[in-house]
């Protein structure tokens, strides 16, 4: 068989589950192919895409415009390494800072990487602007975060699937409750190693968790009265998914250090990036931190491309008004089920809460349903399923896809 043939759907997952590492379980549903709002199966089922692959695809798939600058590139220069400029990186941080208000942008290619880096760098901060004694910088970090899969990153994680026998672990973090301002100062009071408070403006993989009004924009100010860095992971929040362009944006928060991955290039290629001002991400000098392809002149197209779609196509503007739709419209339908019993999130992040133990496999059944029906999302944590379609959604689409979630979850009301 050559690699090209067209495969079935069975034949595509035989082979992942033959040659593939075991370390995901998909929806079994084989994509090939995508256009805004829509992916097709290989049979040519057409789908509704729910998950945007975890809020990567926020410009829709297959961008004209994004991949239009990517193959533009991709004919032009690829990849020279950082041993040497290219003509495209210097244009994207000018344009990716003034967007986003920041000094600079040190770029990387995933959000685990970047997560790594706002590590590394609040470290050295501390070090060599806040005078913490060598070795002994502390980060506050929250219970249930997600921030990737690295060693370090998992260190601090309290996922025992994502953790067990991946240890020795990196030491320096303090780890405290989530949307709890108490738990935050006692962290920071009468400490002076800790070094930066990093945080999830939403928790994504602890279910969508939206924190108290206000949380985020006390946290900051604690962390200002504190002299400690200001994290903000907005890997999957950000780029207008909340309904603001950054989910701080809600609380007029400017984090010290600002992680950005996912849609950074609306799903058509690996980028990420940490900005922070001057006065942080000044005591990064040359041979402390690098990558082959971060700062890649294609990413580097692909980014300013996907950036310049979100302020064109007006997304912030358009996941606020479609959320509040969503959250309505699914709320109503709760008052009279028992088989949902919330909705929450912010813009096009939302979740719904399935009535059933984290243990069943409801919310999963939902989910298979729901494929069957024409809409692909996932469940998280057992009984809550995450739904965050691209950004590019029209009114029409959205109602369209209530109705499809509505129906589904009657089959399952008991
Ligand atoms: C997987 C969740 C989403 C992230 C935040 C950093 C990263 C992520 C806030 C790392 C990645 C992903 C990765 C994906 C599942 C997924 C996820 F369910 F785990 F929580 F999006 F909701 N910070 N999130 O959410 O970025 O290195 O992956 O580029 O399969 O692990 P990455």
């Amino acid at each position: 068989m050559a690699v090209l043939d067209q495969l079935t759907s069975q034949q595509a997952i035989d082979l992942e589950n033959k040659y593939g590492a075991h370390n995901y379980h998909p929806l079994p549903v084989v994509l090939s192919r995508g256009e805004g709002v829509y992916v097709w199966d290989v049979e040519g089922k057409k789908y509704y895409d729910f998950l945007s692959a975890y809020s990567a695809v926020n410009q829709g798939h297959c961008h004209p415009k994004i991949v239009g600058a990517m193959t533009n590139q991709a004919q032009t220069l690829t990849l020279t390494s950082r041993a040497f400029y290219n003509d495209m990186l210097g244009r994207y941080e000018k344009y990716a800072t003034e967007y986003f208000g920041f000094d600079k942008l040190l770029p990387m290619n995933t959000g685990a990487e970047a997560v790594e880096t706002a590590l590394k760098l609040c470290r050295k901060w501390a070090y060599e602007v806040k005078g913490i004694d060598e070795n002994a910088a502390e980060i506050i970090v929250c219970e249930n975060n997600f921030h990737g899969r690295t060693t370090t990153i998992i260190s601090f994680s309290n996922d025992p699937v994502a953790r067990k026998n991946f240890g020795p672990f990196t030491n320096g973090f303090i780890k405290i409750e989530y949307d709890n301002l108490e738990a935050l100062e006692a962290a920071l009071k009468n400490n002076p190693n800790v070094a930066g408070f990093l945080v999830e403006p939403i928790q994504g993989e602890a279910g969508v968790y939206v924190p108290s009004e206000g949380y985020l924009a006390k946290a900051k100010a604690l962390c200002e009265q504190y002299n400690v860095l200001f994290i903000a992971d907005e890997v999957q929040t950000g780029i207008a998914r909340t309904g603001q362009l950054l989910a701080v944006n809600h609380e007029n928060v400017n984090p010290d250090i600002l992680i950005l991955g996912k849609a950074l290039s609306g799903g058509a290629y690996p980028v990420s990036a940490v900005l922070a001002n001057d006065n942080i991400m000044n005591v990064i000098k040359p041979g402390n931190h690098g990558s082959t392809f971060g700062g890649n002149p294609i990413a580097a197209a692909v980014a300013m491309a996907a950036l310049e779609v979100v302020k064109e196509e007006s997304l912030a503007e358009n996941a606020e008004t479609l959320g509040q739709l969503f959250r309505s419209e699914i709320s109503k339908f709760i008052e009279t089920s028992n088989i949902a019993t919330l909705v929450r999130g912010k813009g096009l992040l939302n979740a719904v809460v399935i009535n059933d133990d984290e243990e069943s496999d409801t919310a999963w059944n939902i989910c298979m349903k729901l494929r069957d029906n024409g809409l692909l999302a996932k469940p998280t944590h057992g009984n809550i399923i995450r739904f965050a379609p691209p950004l590019v959604m029209n009114k029409e689409q959205l109602l369209d896809c209530v109705s499809i979630i509505i129906n589904t979850l009657k089959e399952f009301e008991s």
